[in-house]
């Protein structure tokens, strides 16, 4: 445990460290033009989490330093008086709740830390893919930053049973469902932009629309859960496990699987297999629903969830059956990965060779040659004149205008870009 201790302090130290880098990066590094309202979402998602991360990641540290004192140097920050028989034996004075608090005052934020790029990539693989721009580009960086702000003043949510003052439950409770209203703008901008869309189909969109189905399902069951009357009920229940793996469990896993089918070509210059692509998503999909669809049911039945003996299932006979069918999707859900794994290391040797620009994307990493080369591109770096969502312009000559097109060069007024 003391080496484990030592390791998060390390592990929390490189973690600071690399979103100080990403936020100096992209507030001082930016190429000629590129504004900030020029950035494209998936940016915004990365510094956004960097920032996230920066404000949360200190206190995991002090937490762990804390209890790495109380292991090894005698504190006794989190223990609690000590009684013998109603005999007092020791008055440490501490508190194992003070744990709870510092714990998921980084906890909460990780949720975001791990959702926000993952809703990011999903912007803009819906938008390129949808060849439309995206709907409520400032709207979407605004409700991150707001989601950003929210997460720190909801972490109460995940202790309504610690014997928290009522009150200052209530208090948690409004903040927490105070954050279904930007993930509700998020949702609908990312189905706006899908609204009469020519998609053009790719396994990369159809993981990102998984991701929103997640991020709604998962989502509506946060409602349940972020109010104490029904948390109450049902906590360290299978309905939290329901509720977590749909909502961040799998919509970051499948925002990570939608970036690498969208940037495979980017990275190594050749496509990843179409038909294994649309096999995974859709086996993937099919037993992530089938796994953690019906926890929700057995987590109402009361089943308590971080059991492993049988004992604990004494009393819940009815449930076995949905236990063994949830067996069954995890373990086609599993076999489904081997499909991704075969086609990502077949294609990165084997694949199709890609085309510089195989989706039509605006964004400047698409301007670069498909051979590496050292800087990335070869001359000067590029020059942006405008936001990267230009798609489907009406009277364009293509459906889109890379970020690096300066005005002069579109042919009527009209196509200006948006900002
Ligand atoms: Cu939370």
């Amino acid at each position: 445990m003391t080496l484990w201790l030592v390791s998060m302090v390390l592990f929390i130290g490189s973690a600071l460290l690399g979103g100080i880098n990403y936020v100096v990066t992209v507030l001082n590094l930016r190429t000629k033009g590129m504004s900030m309202t020029r950035l494209p979402l998936t940016v915004w998602a990365f510094t956004i989490t960097a920032i996230l991360g920066i404000l949360s990641f200190p206190v995991l540290f002090a937490a762990a330093l804390l209890l790495l004192f109380d292991r090894s140097f005698g504190t006794s920050f989190y223990l609690s008086d000590i009684y013998i028989n109603g005999a007092p034996l020791h008055y440490s004075g501490g508190s194992p709740i003070l744990f709870q608090h510092l714990f998921w005052f980084l906890g909460h934020p990780e949720v975001y830390i791990v959702l926000l790029p993952a809703l990011g990539l999903a912007s803009e693989i819906i938008s390129t893919q949808s060849r439309k721009p995206i709907f409520g580009y400032k709207a979407m960086i605004g409700s991150m930053l707001v989601i950003a702000f929210l997460s720190f003043v909801v972490w109460g949510h995940h202790m309504f049973i610690t014997g928290m003052n009522p009150f200052l439950g209530s208090v948690f409770v409004f903040t927490t469902l105070l954050v279904a209203i930007p993930s509700a703008v998020k949702v609908f901008n990312y189905l706006a932009t899908l609204w009469k869309a020519n998609i053009v189909y790719s396994p990369a969109i159809l993981f990102a629309i998984g991701l929103v189905s997640f991020f709604i399902s998962g989502g509506l069951t946060g409602i349940i859960l972020g109010d104490s009357a029904l948390d109450i009920n049902v906590h360290d229940t299978y309905f939290v496990v329901a509720h977590f793996h749909i909502v961040m469990g799998s919509s970051a896993i499948f925002g990570m699987f939608a970036g690498i089918y969208h940037w495979f070509p980017r990275m190594f210059g050749r496509m990843m297999n179409r038909k294994l692509g649309y096999l995974h998503f859709w086996l993937t999909i099919l037993s992530v629903y089938g796994t953690f669809f019906p926890m929700h049911f057995i987590g109402l039945a009361g089943v308590p969830r971080r059991y492993y003996a049988n004992t604990a299932y004494e009393g819940f006979s009815g449930i076995i059956n949905i236990n063994s069918l949830i067996s069954v999707f995890a373990i086609l859900g599993a076999f489904a990965q081997l499909i991704f794994v075969i086609n990502f290391f077949y294609s990165m040797y084997r694949g199709k060779k890609a085309v510089q620009n195989p989706w039509k994307s605006n964004t400047l990493e698409w301007t670069a040659p498909v051979e590496h080369v050292h800087g990335n591109w070869p001359g000067e770096i590029p020059t942006v004149y405008r936001w990267p969502y230009d798609y489907g312009k009406p009277g364009a000559e293509d459906d889109f205008i890379p970020q690096t097109v300066p005005y002069s060069q579109t042919k009527s007024s009209n196509l200006e870009g948006e900002e």
